[in-house]
């Protein structure tokens, strides 16, 4: 068999069922261009038709959701749940209220969920779910509404056993707190079927932060193969909400300089650096006072808000995507190499284009994947189901102290494949080979289900 051959064909056929999903196509041509070796090393992979089991989602549940806003107009949008794999454990991943939710998305989603869950090295499947509307410019009644039609149908297909799903773009502890509730009255069953809860009824401390300390305790631990650290580094951020918030907080702790960042407004150019009065006055604006960052500009002197424009032409060492997928094209990466970029460490689900991966990979840069780099969100939803189950809270050290050994397993393990298949330093293809293999090996050994 020639396997390149294989592949291709593979990819033909998948595009041609699907030709609209492009996304989602773009998620598995990027694990699929690092998988040629392991599928010639173990060509059981192929015999049994891994790949194409993989592609298909198990279930994917699509639903009506009516709701009422504040004047008594009834609104309808469409709710999903794409139950992609359970070999490694119950579907696990978040909820994203967006309007630019669409199967295709979701799909793209629940599939890097699947890998991503896998490195964390916990016993999690892979899910995703979410729907096309919108939080922004709703009333707290109108929010609670929704999310209490969308539980009326998503209750019958999760469950603490069956999958779990948590928050993700425009889904936090708010909208959480309501899908619970109406979880637990549609079921009367008070567990941990979701996470992402508030601490004071069974979240886990630490939750909202993880993903962005993650971000950067991987951006850590790649620089120290370099014998470097993040000490005096500058360092970009994109999104500002609970990952780019997040990262930049432990980028600071670690001795980084945070110089830019971005909402969906605009961005902001600081050449003094975030410190920790700035950061305070930012969580209080997004967390709080859900505004944007352009009052950050009018607040802090020195510090530039540009309309509409993104941060990648500010120059700096360390960039961390952490808004959305595709968010950083081939251009913005030329732009971010010539100014000396040495580290990129996608906070966000696939946030650059193939083309501007293309670049930082010829460039030899420390560049991680999203599926690795962003795992600790899922990783301390983990821990908050293990601290579910034996009802207890474990302190904010003791979740810190696991979130840290998790990213530098993951870190490791990405190391240790890409080397493995010939590929030294390759964090993508390392990340694609770990995670895959574990999945592909759990279903083998559960037969043709
Ligand atoms: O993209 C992600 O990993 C998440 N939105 C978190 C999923 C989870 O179940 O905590």
């Amino acid at each position: 068999m020639n396997t390149q051959n294989y592949l291709a064909d593979f990819l033909a056929a998948q595009t041609k069922k699907d030709p609209a999903q492009k996304v989602f196509h773009q998620a598995v041509r990027e694990v699929v261009s690092s998988l040629a070796t392991v599928l010639e090393r173990h060509p059981v992979y192929v015999k049994e038709k891994i790949l194409e089991r993989m592609i298909e989602p198990e279930r994917i549940i699509s639903f009506r959701v009516p709701w009422q806003d504040d004047k008594g107009e009834i609104h309808v949008n469409r709710g999903f749940r794409v139950q992609f794999n359970s070999a490694l454990g119950p579907y696990k991943g978040g909820i994203r209220f967006h309007e630019s939710v669409t199967q295709d998305s979701l799909k793209f989603l629940g599939f890097e969920q699947t890998f991503k869950n896998s490195l964390t090295t916990l016993p999690l499947g892979g899910g995703k779910g979410g729907s096309d509307f919108d939080t922004r410019g709703k009333s707290a009644a109108e929010v609670m509404r929704f999310c209490h039609s969308f539980i009326n149908e998503l209750y019958h297909h999760i469950g603490y056993h069956t999958d779990i799903p948590a928050g993700d773009l425009g889904c936090g502890a708010r909208e959480i707190g309501y899908m619970f509730g109406q979880y637990k009255k549609l079921t009367n069953d008070f567990t941990g079927a979701f996470t992402g809860k508030k601490p004071n009824w069974g979240g886990s401390l630490l939750r909202p932060e993880a993903t962005g300390y993650g971000v950067a305790y991987f951006a850590q631990n790649m620089l120290a193969t370099r014998q470097d650290s993040l000490q005096g580094k500058t360092c970009i951020i994109s999104g500002c909400g609970n990952v780019g918030i997040y990262a930049m907080e432990k980028l600071l702790q670690l001795g980084g300089k945070v110089v830019g960042f971005m909402d969906y407004d605009g961005s902001i150019y600081d050449p003094d650096g975030i410190d920790a009065e700035k950061l305070a006055f930012l969580k209080d604006l997004v967390f709080v006072r859900r505004g944007s960052i352009r009052e950050y500009g009018t607040q802090f002197t020195h510090s530039q808000f540009r309309p509409g424009k993104k941060p990648w032409d500010i120059p700096c060492q360390v960039a961390c995507p952490t808004a959305c997928e595709n968010e950083l094209d081939e251009p913005a990466a030329k732009t971010l190499l010539q100014n000396g970029c040495i580290c990129l460490c996608e906070g966000s689900n696939m946030p650059c284009t193939p083309q501007a991966a293309n670049q930082f990979q010829a460039a030899s840069i420390l560049y991680s994947p999203g599926k690795a780099s962003n795992a600790g969100g899922v990783a301390v939803s983990g821990l908050e189901m293990t601290q579910n189950s034996m009802r207890i809270y474990w302190t904010r050290e003791e979740v810190d102290a696991y979130l840290q050994k998790i990213m530098k397993n993951i870190h490791e393990s990405c190391l240790a494949s890409a080397k493995e298949y010939n590929m030294p330093g390759n964090y993508v293809a390392g990340a694609n080979i770990a995670g895959f293999k574990k999945v592909a090996d759990a279903m083998l050994d559960q037969g043709l289900v």
